[in-house]
């Protein structure tokens, strides 16, 4: 293939309820949309994760824009493209900004497989037909409304319940939920809200029979987690410390986590993802897919990641009516008793909703 045109949306979409981190709290989603076009008019569509401020990560949606529109963009428009997997090669020489890098992955993985007539699913050698879902809930005002939103979301049929903890709404609230909830499996996200000093805390959560406890120390560390891993019974999952298949290789080497959180976006798209998923599945760590509040367009690229065999835990891939009044795809993502059926026809499975895109669009540019 090759490019001939990229437009980059700003769009905003409401969250039908807020979310909250041990970081902060989203009202509503602000993100970019990619539409790539290529010289046959195949249209493929990639979302870029970075948030509209670097509380997750370094990135942001303007900072996205800017490496889009200087550096990204002008490497490959009017490039002969054979695979997707050939960006790697192709942006080697930027450094990071791996969001902004998968956002046009994403689409030209998008207009690959369209051209090549398969799944993404497939494409990615992803056997599942159906895939787990569980749910990541956000800190809550009190604990009444926490175990109210649990108890909808298991009634809902996910799979498993993430709880996002923070110093101070630890061990007392899972204390409870764990109580209330004796066999639902059940992981804590801390996103780097404790340190090592806090290891009297985290030793407690071990009573909890929790599948894993995501990222409790730093968003750059891998040292500590494996000091704090040898302190504790539960299963380190690291989130933000990882961003490639080497971050993955020296976190495991060192034993700073049991499980890898896999999102695409982090990572600097689907071909990473893939080789991190392979790398992990030789050295026995079970992986699973995080989210990052995706619209549809992101969601249905996950959805076909974990479609491969070690994906073994449930991802954080909730249906679009958990977050959305109306997706940006149609059908929308449907969970159904805790499972998304994985799309088998040509290409991601969902169709692009224009007018939905349309309605919710704030800014755009074309380059050609
Ligand atoms: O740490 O996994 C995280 C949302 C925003 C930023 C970071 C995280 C999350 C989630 C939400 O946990 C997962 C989702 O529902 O998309
Ligand atoms: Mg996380």
């Amino acid at each position: 293939m090759k490019i001939k045109e990229v437009t980059i949306r700003h769009l905003k979409m409401k969250l039908k309820n807020p979310f909250s981190t041990s970081f902060g709290t989203f009202v509503d989603k602000e993100f970019l949309l990619l539409e790539v076009t290529d010289e046959r008019g195949t249209i493929g569509f990639g979302e870029s994760v970075a948030f509209d401020a670097p509380w997750y990560n370094e990135e942001t949606l303007k900072t996205n824009w800017h490496m889009l529109e200087d550096f990204l963009i002008p490497l490959i428009l009017n490039k002969e493209i054979q695979h997707p997997d050939e960006l790697g090669e192709l942006f080697k020489g930027i450094r990071k900004n791996y969001m902004a890098k998968s956002a046009i992955e994403g689409a030209i993985w998008d207009i690959y497989v369209q051209q090549t007539n398969q799944s993404l699913a497939q494409a990615l050698g992803g056997k599942k037909e159906k895939i787990e879902v569980g749910i990541s809930l956000g800190i809550q005002e009190t604990l009444e409304k926490q175990i109210e939103v649990v108890d909808k979301a298991i009634k809902d049929g996910y799979k498993r319940i993430k709880l996002k903890i923070k110093p101070g709404w630890d061990v007392e609230m899972l204390r409870i939920l764990r109580e209330k909830f004796p066999d639902i499996p059940m992981m804590a996200d801390a996103n780097s809200a404790y340190t090592l000093e806090d290891v009297g805390i985290l030793k407690q959560l071990d009573e909890f029979n929790l599948m894993m406890i995501e990222q409790p120390l730093a968003s750059d560390d891998i040292i500590d987690h494996a000091i704090l891993q040898k302190q504790i019974k539960t299963p380190i999952c690291l989130d933000e410390s990882i961003h490639s298949l080497e971050d993955a290789r020296k976190a495991i080497e060192l034993g700073s986590c049991g499980v890898i959180n896999i999102k695409i976006g982090r990572v600097g798209g689907i071909s990473e993802a893939k080789k991190i998923h392979d790398y992990c599945e030789e050295k026995g760590i079970p992986v699973w897919c995080g989210g990052m509040l995706e619209s549809g367009i992101g969601r249905a690229h996950n959805i076909a990641l974990t479609s491969l065999a070690n994906f073994v835990m449930p991802g954080d891939t909730a249906g679009s009516k958990h977050y959305w009044e109306q997706d940006i795809i149609e059908p929308e993502v449907i969970v159904d008793d805790g499972y998304i059926t994985v799309p088998q026809e040509s290409g991601t499975g969902y169709k692009a909703n224009l007018d939905a895109i349309e309605g919710y669009t704030i800014a755009s540019k074309t380059y050609k």
